[in-house]
């Protein structure tokens, strides 16, 4: 039986990666942090079938008592400070987790287990300032926020560790993918639970920042099937993951409120808190090459993807309101 150890695992990613490697029959082990309150929404159902390890991705001694402890034959590195809006007020904390966090991880494997594969969740947001559209494995970075310009040192020392000691080190070079998982702070996500609110009467207006932003969004349950992928080949490798079909900020909007017939223009506010200091106008991959040599295949559109959200929150906020309703009665 195969072992994967994957650092982020109660993330969106991580937790549809680990169901993902449990069907395949792999032993997962799952590394969380220590936080005052655990933290298990998106693995609750899978929670006892997971081998926890805990670690934190800045204290190197525990990264290499994880892999220690679950020997793996493959790592998925997806821990990080993955808000991009976030990147500005914490700079600091962002590079640490972010970038300097990947030399840890790799260290940690080279030391203890270095034939294990290893997979980084390296980001478009590199692409930043476009050079080129669309944006493949050659086209060259010009990343935009603190956040940007560290996953540009944990792709390059990816492909360093690789290239020095022989490695099987692979960079998914990923496009925005989302779920019903995402954090709340996302813009599909802020869009799906505030259309829920709003729906339900339990919000009045929403305030976002840049309508006009362009982006490629897919499935996050799609997305972590290329990573897997790549580690499965006969050669390390890096690649781009994407749907190559972009929409704005607006189209969204449109598409969530009128899945519950309602029009955006009468409940968005444009409010500048949520402008970024310099922002990512477009984002758009060309995936040609995980098609040809992953044989990699998306399942779920966009469309698809904004009402099935749009559909999960309005089930958790109705459920929410009528826990918050009959706690009321009951006082
Ligand atoms: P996410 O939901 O924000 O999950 C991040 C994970 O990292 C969480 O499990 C978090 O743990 C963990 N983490 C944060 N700081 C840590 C620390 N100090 N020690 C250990 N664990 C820590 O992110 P995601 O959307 O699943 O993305 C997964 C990875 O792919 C990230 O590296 C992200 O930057 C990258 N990526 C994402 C996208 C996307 O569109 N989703 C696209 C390209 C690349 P807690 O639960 O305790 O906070
Ligand atoms: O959903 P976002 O916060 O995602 P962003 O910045 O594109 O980053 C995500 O995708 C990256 C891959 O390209 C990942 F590496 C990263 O970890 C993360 O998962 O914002 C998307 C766009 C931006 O242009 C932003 O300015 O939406 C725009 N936007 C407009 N109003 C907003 C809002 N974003 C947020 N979060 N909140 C708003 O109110």
């Amino acid at each position: 039986m195969k072992k994967a150890l994957i650092t982020g695992v109660t993330g969106q990613d991580g937790s549809y990666l680990a169901e993902f490697l449990l069907g395949q029959g792999y032993q997962v082990y799952g590394m969380r942090r220590r936080t005052s309150t655990p933290n298990y929404e998106n693995v609750e159902h899978i929670k006892h079938r997971i081998n926890w390890v805990s670690g934190d991705l800045t204290d190197l001694a525990s990264l290499i008592e994880a892999v220690r402890v679950s020997d793996p034959d493959e790592v998925y590195n997806l821990a990080a400070q993955s808000f991009v809006a976030a990147s500005w007020p914490q700079p600091l904390a962002t590079g640490h987790l972010t970038a300097i966090s990947v030399t840890n991880m790799l260290e940690a494997v080279r030391i203890v287990k270095p034939t294990a594969r290893f997979y980084q969740a390296s980001s478009s947001e590199m692409f930043g300032k476009v050079i080129e559209t669309p944006q493949k494995e050659t086209t060259p970075f010009y990343p935009r926020s603190p956040y940007g310009v560290a996953k540009v040192y944990g792709h390059w020392i990816t492909v360093n560790y690789r290239e020095s000691f022989g490695m099987f080190a692979c960079s998914g070079i990923l496009f925005n993918h989302e779920s019903p998982r995402r954090g709340v702070e996302f813009v599909t996500r802020k869009v799906s639970d505030g259309v829920a609110r709003i729906k339900l009467g339990l919000q009045k207006e929403l305030r976002m920042g840049n309508l006009d932003a362009l982006r490629d969004w897919g499935f996050a349950g799609d997305y972590i099937k290329a990573m897997w992928l790549m580690l499965q080949q006969d050669e390390p490798d890096d690649f781009v993951i994407s749907t190559g079909e972009m929409h704005t900020v607006r189209e969204l909007l449109e598409v969530a409120f009128s899945h519950v017939g309602l029009d955006y223009r009468d409940y968005v506010v444009v409010d500048p808190e949520f402008q970024r200091p310099a922002e990512v106008d477009l984002l758009l991959g060309d995936c040609t090459k995980a098609k040809e040599k992953l044989g990699w295949t998306l399942e779920v559109g966009f469309e698809q993807l904004v009402k099935m959200m749009v559909d999960e929150d309005l089930k958790r906020v109705r459920h929410e309101a009528a826990y918050l309703h009959a706690m009321s009665a009951n006082a």
